[in-house]
């Protein structure tokens, strides 16, 4: 099976990245410029017509939105138990998708206020919203991960796509002194070998657009 991962450095690709690697999957970077809008040129809106990171191409079929990315890789590599077993799974999809549908979504405003609102003079206030949904949100997670190392027995694929949120979080120099445990899970998360891997890559990727800029 060959595999491609189309990824930008800073975007929710980080999650794939991580569970491949996690999972000793053999797969191929095809990296995104989305500083230069490489996710809107003909050649990459053939491969997604939504114009969106990540895409994992398999045997160069695309499939699109984290979600299916990371039960794919969860069923494809058991051996990784990148879900939980029994009922826990659905429990594990249902906080996956409610990353992508509301966390994700609290966390774009703040880089992209022109997304949401075509006054300038309002984009304080659609961050300051977008901050107060997504605070609701942290506190949630803060609660999850109350006394627990992950967010199920061991680590998971739920824990790689948190992980992504709350480091974005990180990014927008917000208060986060009310979620201690979603700090402390960050830092267990830079622990593992998957996500230095692919911190240091992150790094390489940027530099390299940053010099070509
Ligand atoms: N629902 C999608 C969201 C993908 C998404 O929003 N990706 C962002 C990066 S984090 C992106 O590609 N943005 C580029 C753009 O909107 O132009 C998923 O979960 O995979």
């Amino acid at each position: 099976m060959k595999l491609t991962l189309f990824y930008a450095p800073m975007a929710c690709s980080l999650v794939p990245y991580v569970n491949l690697t996690e999972a000793g999957a053999q797969f191929e970077v095809s990296t995104v410029n989305t500083g230069a809008k490489q996710q809107k040129t003909p050649e990459y809106l053939a491969v997604n017509p939504k114009g969106k990171v990540p895409v994992l191409g398999v045997d160069g079929y695309p499939l699109t939105e984290n979600v299916a990315i990371a039960q794919f890789i969860a069923r494809t590599w058991p051996a990784a138990k990148l879900l939980p077993s029994g009922f826990d799974e659905f429990k594990a999809i249902s906080l996956m998708a409610w990353f992508a549908s509301t966390v994700h979504p609290h966390l774009t405003p703040n880089a992209r206020p022109e997304n949401y609102c075509d006054m300038p003079e309002a984009f304080d206030g659609v961050k300051r919203v977008a901050q107060k949904l997504l605070f609701e949100d942290l506190r949630i997670a803060e609660g999850l991960l109350a006394g627990r190392a992950w967010f199920f027995d061991h680590f998971t694929a739920v824990d790689t796509y948190f992980f992504w949120c709350y480091r974005r979080a990180t990014q927008f120099k917000l208060d986060l002194s009310a979620y201690p445990n979603c700090d402390a899970h960050m830092l267990r998360m830079r622990e593992r070998a998957s996500v230095q891997k692919c911190e240091a890559y992150e790094k390489e990727v940027a530099a390299a657009f940053a010099k070509a800029a």
